[in-house]
């Protein structure tokens, strides 16, 4: 028996020497450890045996089966490891007739795509892009720009209110705020960011994007402002696009404006999109007022400003004809793909 153990174990070194494929392996194993085997074969044929040679043979077998073990162990290791490098061998993990995993390229998002349109668009008319946090305080979201304490933008209902006088921001304008506390004029900048309004339908979700912009100098004027409208509704929309200003009201500009342009859809005919009126509201400007100023130590009368605030989906929405505006955050990508 032991001289039969002996002999296994020096076929075995031999065989583990020149096995070089998984089935191999598998061979090997099903040869020394399988029920059939010659180990466990081996170990039943010890109930035959006297108690001094079972002590004998039995730790023979045993180290025989660790030494087993181990080896497959490690062979199968460095068959893994080896991967491709094995081909010559016969078979490998890695199999270069097999068709390539197909590539799915990732795009942006449509309101990514608009925000960055409409930045490149101010950068090149010499506007810097500045951010600001999404949490503010209610002195730069509302009292710095002249929003009184009982002003109807405060209603519950709208603001999404933290602690301590906290809020989501409503608008992006506390951006510029705190760059008007920080820089002296001359000014120009955009603020573009999330914002968060308590709104959801067809056209509101709770969190939107929005772009503000800010101009001021000495002698800006209103004319500076419809210029400078004009130019971008132009590049978004097309060059024949028709732009109208009607008169507004924002706390923090005087005078305002609402901005609309010629329905995308029907090009003025009017239709349901543009509620028959042949126009679209597309954002609100105007000149910035001197209580603004004053918050944040600026001489009214040394210096003016145009300021105007727009929402990116509703520009993704009417350019894209999308009517609601839910979609934009669904994530469906039979959407998505779309743009
Ligand atoms: C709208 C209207 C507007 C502004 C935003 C602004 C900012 C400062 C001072 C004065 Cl710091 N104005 N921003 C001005 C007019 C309109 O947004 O309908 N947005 C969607």
């Amino acid at each position: 028996m032991i001289a039969d153990i002996e002999q296994k174990q020096a076929a075995f070194a031999a065989a583990a020497g020149q096995a070089a494929t998984p089935d191999q392996l598998k061979t090997l194993r099903s040869e020394y450890l399988g029920k059939k085997g010659f180990i466990p074969q081996a170990m039943k044929r010890l109930r035959e045996l006297s108690p001094d040679e079972k002590r004998a043979c039995g730790k023979l077998i045993n180290d025989f089966k660790n030494q087993v073990e181990n080896r497959l162990e490690e062979l199968t290791q460095t068959l893994q490891a080896a991967g491709g490098k094995a081909e010559g061998k016969g078979k490998s993990a890695f199999d270069p007739t097999l068709p390539g995993r197909k590539e799915t390229p990732g795009a942006l998002h449509p309101v990514t795509q608009i925000m960055d349109e409409i930045i490149s668009i101010f950068f090149s008319l010499g506007f810097d892009v500045e951010e600001g946090p999404e949490i503010e305080s209610d002195y730069y979201n509302f009292e710095a720009l002249n929003i009184p304490a009982d002003h109807p933008a405060r209603d519950m209902q709208d603001t999404f209110y933290i602690e301590d006088a906290r809020v989501l921001r409503t608008h992006t304008s506390p951006v510029q705020i705190r760059v008007m506390e920080k820089q002296k004029p001359p000014l120009r900048i955009i603020a573009p960011g999330r914002v968060y309004r308590s709104d959801s339908d067809l056209t509101h979700t709770p969190m939107f994007h929005q772009i503000e912009g800010l101009m001021v100098d000495k002698d800006v004027s209103f004319a500076h402002l419809k210029g400078i409208m004009d130019i971008f509704l132009h590049e978004v929309f097309g060059k024949k696009t028709k732009i109208r200003f009607r008169p507004s009201f924002f706390p923090f500009t005087c005078p305002s404006a609402e901005v609309d342009i010629q329905c995308v859809m029907c090009s003025g005919k009017g239709c349901r999109v543009c509620s028959q009126s042949g126009w679209l509201e597309i954002l609100g400007a105007g000149m910035v007022d001197p209580a603004v100023f004053q918050h944040v130590d600026y001489d009214p009368d040394e210096w003016t400003g145009l300021a105007f605030g727009l929402g990116i989906e509703r520009i993704a929405m009417l350019k894209y004809g999308v009517n609601d505006i839910r979609l934009f955050f669904e994530n469906d990508l039979r959407f998505l793909r779309q743009f």
